[in-house]
């Protein structure tokens, strides 16, 4: 790779990114390793987000490189249509075993995995499966999907549809999915300011359901999608008690549950899925990011015994279910995922937040009372730190924190006036006194 600075920056159509903003002053990465990303000159960051969610088991994970580079020489691609190669049916059930319900000794009835390539693209085949099974069960009058507001599920057509996210959607007013609706969201800092996992009070939100079904009739909902933890729209955690209550009104009407858990799978909150963390087993997972350690793109949609087997009818030369990618189960990404899963295995990192989460969250909440801080949130390892908009100019606030940061050698994220913190899941007390040390610093001149 060249190591000379590229000067025209002009063809990249950075995504999410405010592009002219970035192309007067850039901020770019060249080296990573373990909890550090290097700029091309040399200067160390502190990853506080795991890339953007993903590289759960740290940067720069030997086991992956060379299973992906062994894999590359043997046989670079094979097509997922009417062909198979070991490696994806071997990561299937290794998925399989990961989202096993640790209490029981079975499977938790998600037995089944459709691989994609991002989590927009296992977002749109949920949503796909779950409108096709449906029909097969001969119930085709429900059509209907229900997101949450402030929910995020990637940018395609249905994620957008479904999700709550008012900047990704203004745009395609034409476009939505119709017949879609939204619960509401489950913020609400009036009660659960400042508090510390769970909070306590909302789980009343969740009959916010029972008045859609009021309102459009069970008999024309096919399915809700839910994130366990909302991530993007800035750290948005369930209420004690309001994920089992979707689940039992879903269950009641017939409605599928989705849990989007491209951000809460893998680790995220001390479970290797947020499904068994917060012990309600949805009918179907969606998943990517952590799957590949963010290595290579890849997701997977995991799909309960129950909706895989009602498509399993017909004549046994008839294709069950007309959807797939190109790249669907691509080698590279499975022996990535298969090296990835066992090396959270190995050094149990899909239980590890659990251990860092107490010195995680004392570490958080020492903010509080810094200057425009007017709330912390934390799971896990995840934190939401809100800021007071500055008027006028909503996110400024958080942005200019996000720059002074990344000049003191950290990187966190921000949306909207929210910081978020997502380590790497290896993260070490030394790493969490050197993050809150240097976003402390910043509030407390951004003040
Ligand atoms: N669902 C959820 C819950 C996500 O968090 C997606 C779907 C889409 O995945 P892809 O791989 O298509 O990006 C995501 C992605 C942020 C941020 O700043 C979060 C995501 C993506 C980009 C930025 O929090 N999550
Ligand atoms: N567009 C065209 C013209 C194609 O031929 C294909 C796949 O064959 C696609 C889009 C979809 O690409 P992918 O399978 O990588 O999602």
């Amino acid at each position: 790779m060249s190591s000379t600075p590229v000067t025209d920056l002009g063809a990249y159509w950075m995504p999410f990114t405010a592009n002219r903003h970035f192309k007067g002053k850039p901020r770019m990465l060249a080296r990573a390793s373990g909890m550090y990303y290097e700029t091309p000159e040399g200067r160390k960051i502190l990853d506080g987000v795991a890339g953007l969610w993903c590289v759960n088991a740290g940067h720069g994970r030997r086991e992956i490189t060379e299973a992906v580079s062994r894999q590359l020489a043997e046989m670079d691609y094979a097509p997922p249509f009417q062909m198979g190669h070991p490696a994806a049916f071997e990561l299937a059930n290794a998925l399989v075993k990961v989202a096993r319900d640790p209490q029981a000794a079975q499977p938790a009835g998600l037995g089944h995995v459709f691989f994609t390539n991002s989590g927009s693209e296992s977002v749109d085949t949920a949503l796909k499966i779950a409108l096709a099974y449906h029909r097969v069960k001969g119930d085709a009058a429900r059509t209907r999907l229900l997101g949450r507001e402030r929910g995020y599920h990637g940018v395609g057509f249905g994620g957008i549809s479904v999700g709550g996210m008012v900047a990704n959607r203004k745009a395609w007013p034409s476009a939505m999915i119709p017949g879609v609706d939204h619960l509401r969201h489950t913020h609400d800092p009036a009660r659960n300011a400042f508090s510390r996992g769970m909070p306590a009070h909302g789980a009343e939100f969740a009959d916010d359901l029972e008045r859609l079904v009021a309102l459009h009739d069970a008999s024309t909902i096919a399915a809700v999608i839910v994130e366990p933890i909302a991530g993007s729209t800035g750290v948005v955690l369930p209420p004690v008690g309001y994920l089992q209550r979707l689940r039992e009104i879903c269950d009641r009407h017939g409605i599928l549950l989705i849990f989007d858990e491209v951000i809460t799978g893998f680790g995220r909150t001390g479970s290797p899925f947020g499904a068994q963390e917060f012990g309600v087993t949805p009918d179907i997972i969606t998943c990517a990011k952590g799957l590949t350690n963010g290595a290579v793109p890849m997701g997977a949609v995991l799909v309960s015994n129950n909706i895989h087997d009602a498509f399993m009818q017909g004549p046994p030369g008839a294709i069950e279910l007309f959807h797939g990618y190109t790249y669907s189960a691509h080698p590279i990404a499975c022996v990535a995922g298969l090296a990835t899963l066992d090396i959270y295995q190995r050094e149990g990192l899909l239980t590890r937040a659990k251990q860092m989460a107490p010195a995680f969250e004392k570490a958080a909440h020492e903010l509080r009372g810094l200057p425009h801080v007017i709330d912390i949130r934390n799971y896990g390892l995840v934190a939401g730190i809100e800021l007071e908009p500055i008027a006028g100019s909503p996110g400024k606030r958080a942005f200019d924190v996000y720059l002074k940061c990344f000049e003191r050698g950290l990187l966190i994220r921000t949306t909207g006036d929210i910081i978020a913190l997502s380590p790497a899941l290896i993260i070490e007390q030394a790493h969490i006194d050197e993050l809150f040390g240097v976003l402390s610093q910043v509030l407390r001149e951004a003040a």
